[in-house]
């Protein structure tokens, strides 16, 4: 049997903080290390590429400032730097993480190089993305444009390729290819966490995200104020972003002392191992990737029941989900888990056997690279 040729990738993300960004960097990393030469196109290094691994590159967008433009342009220097990159490293794929509009972009790069070897464009959809964006008027025709003339089209769950197809009007198919985690070794022990968190007998609860309006922090908060024993557990935040507007809130509600906030934090599985629960209040996602990391350490999570997360897990089997909305119901199934430790334990063994054995690197990349070989296969 002859060796498949490795393969020349383009990844084109969201290098800040967030899921999406977080897959497209974990993934190009694992493909170089199957071989395949990566190379990451943005504005900046996205925040988990590590740095100086053989086969990864990196090529950055640059921006000028302009006097004329009200609006600094990315969408023409990403598509300009897409064609440079495809042409200069062969490129046999340009796979774009999330639609808007780095999906425009690539199908740009690729008409520029007509006549010329052209790459495969491979969309990912992540969420807001057709979710939020789809539902635009200012955004909708141009990104049901780029998924049409993409080579293949990829959404993280099942329900996010439902949504597409029913808010795009998309006649396509779109191949479900879920998220996965590969996590790094832990730096530092569970004792360390917990004694640098000023954590005794308390339960460690844990919430990781990006803070935005679709995670309604508010209710998170909301229905920590509302857990009984208030003694038994502390609220810890891993925040993608800037918590200072929702310090109000906290104090409102009392709950100064429950609530321990970290931000930009990029070792984040020390806090993993560290927690005995997640808890999660969004009103859409189309995953949930932090559920998915909290499970890798045995740590079940409350949620609430919207969008894929359903996909990811199963209330009562690997983590309890609560309707969409409902503080009171989040807060019950926090004293659940805090008050059942027997229950606990189950659901968090339950879901670390289901992140392995269907959420892992081993699992998931080589689904995109056989993707990769379907669309290069007519070259
Ligand atoms: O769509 C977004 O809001 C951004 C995106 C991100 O970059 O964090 O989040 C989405 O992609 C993640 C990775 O696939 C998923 O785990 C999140 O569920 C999803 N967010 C939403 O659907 C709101």
């Amino acid at each position: 049997m002859t060796a498949r040729r490795p393969l020349s990738i383009g990844i084109t993300c969201y290098p800040s903080v967030g899921g999406s960004g977080v897959l497209a960097s974990t993934l190009g990393q694992d493909l170089a290390r199957r071989g395949h030469e990566v190379h990451f196109i943005s504005y900046e290094r996205p925040f988990r590429m590590t740095d100086s691994l053989p086969r990864v590159h990196f090529h950055p967008v640059v921006i000028n400032d302009y006097g004329l433009f009200k609006y600094p342009d990315y969408t023409l220097p990403l598509s300009v730097k897409m064609a440079e990159v495809s042409r200069e490293c062969r490129l046999d794929v340009l796979h774009v993480h999330y639609a808007v509009p780095h999906a425009t972009a690539a199908i740009l790069a690729r008409s520029m190089l007509q006549g010329e070897r052209q790459p495969r464009v491979v969309t990912t959809l992540h969420g807001t993305d057709t979710t939020l964006l789809g539902r635009d008027t200012g955004y909708a025709p141009a990104i049901r444009h780029a998924l049409m003339k993409s080579d293949a089209v990829t959404a993280v769950s099942g329900w996010l390729r439902d949504e597409t197809h029913r808010l795009l009007d998309l006649k396509r198919p779109i191949d479900v290819i879920y998220n996965f985690f590969a996590p790094r070794k832990p730096r530092r022990s569970r004792r360390e966490v917990r004694s640098e968190l000023g954590l005794k007998d308390e339960a460690m609860v844990l919430h990781l995200s990006n803070l935005r309006p679709v995670k309604r922090v508010d209710l998170l908060l909301d229905a920590v104020a509302r857990v009984r024993p208030r003694e038994s557990f502390k609220l810890v935040i891993l925040a993608g972003a800037d918590f200072t507007p929702f310090v109000d809130h906290v104090r409102r509600l009392g709950i100064e002392d429950r609530v321990i906030v970290r931000e930009r934090v990029t070792d984040i599985e020390d806090y993993l191992q560290a927690a005995d629960l997640g808890l999660f209040s969004s009103e859409t996602e189309s995953f949930c990737l932090s559920i998915l990391e909290a499970m890798w350490f045995g740590c079940p999570s409350v949620s609430t029941e919207v969008g894929g997360i359903p996909e990811v897990m199963t209330s009562g089997k690997d983590g309890l989900l609560v309707p969409p909305g409902d503080a009171a119901a989040l807060a019950r199934g926090v004293e659940t888990l805090l008050q059942d430790t027997t229950l606990r334990a189950r659901l968090g063994r339950s879901a670390q056997r289901r992140a392995r054995s269907h959420f892992s690197a081993d699992e998931i990349v080589p689904q995109y690279e056989a993707l990769y070989r379907r669309v290069c296969a007519d070259r």
